[in-house]
């Protein structure tokens, strides 16, 4: 049967054990993580239009606030048997207040498009090795 001091000591282990655990996943978020790259989705235009990054690396798609048509963000072609293509694209328009974000593990050359304006706004993404 436990005493009263013996019920406090097992919460102090508890504390204890949780502040281990809070402060090991403090310390992997201060490995130095880079900033994503930003691309533009313009009116109509990727800005830029070329782009090249180490793998890993994240990529963030900004919607300019001054756009007054849709767009999106597609995939066309990229590195063979790509895992889970699908999450490489958008699937919806936006006219503004929009980000999309992928980070890129697979090096390769990635085409990208927007599917409603696909003559004007391309896009080819390198990822490094
Ligand atoms: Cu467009």
């Amino acid at each position: 049967m436990l005493t009263r001091g013996d019920r406090l000591l097992q919460g102090t282990v508890a504390c204890i054990a949780v502040v281990a655990l809070l402060g090991a996943g403090a310390a992997s978020a201060q490995a130095p993580r880079p900033k994503p790259t930003i691309v533009t989705v313009n009116d109509f235009f990727f800005g830029p239009d070329t782009v090249t990054i180490p793998k890993g690396r994240t990529v963030k798609w900004t919607w300019a606030e001054t756009n007054t048509y849709p767009h999106d963000v597609h995939l066309k072609q990229g590195p063979k048997n790509l895992k889970n293509r699908a999450s490489y694209s958008t699937h919806t328009t936006a006219v503004t207040d929009a980000t999309f974000k992928k980070t890129f593990e697979r090096p390769g050359t990635y085409h990208y498009i927007c599917t409603i304006h696909p003559t004007l706004m391309k896009l080819t993404l390198t990822v490094k090795r």
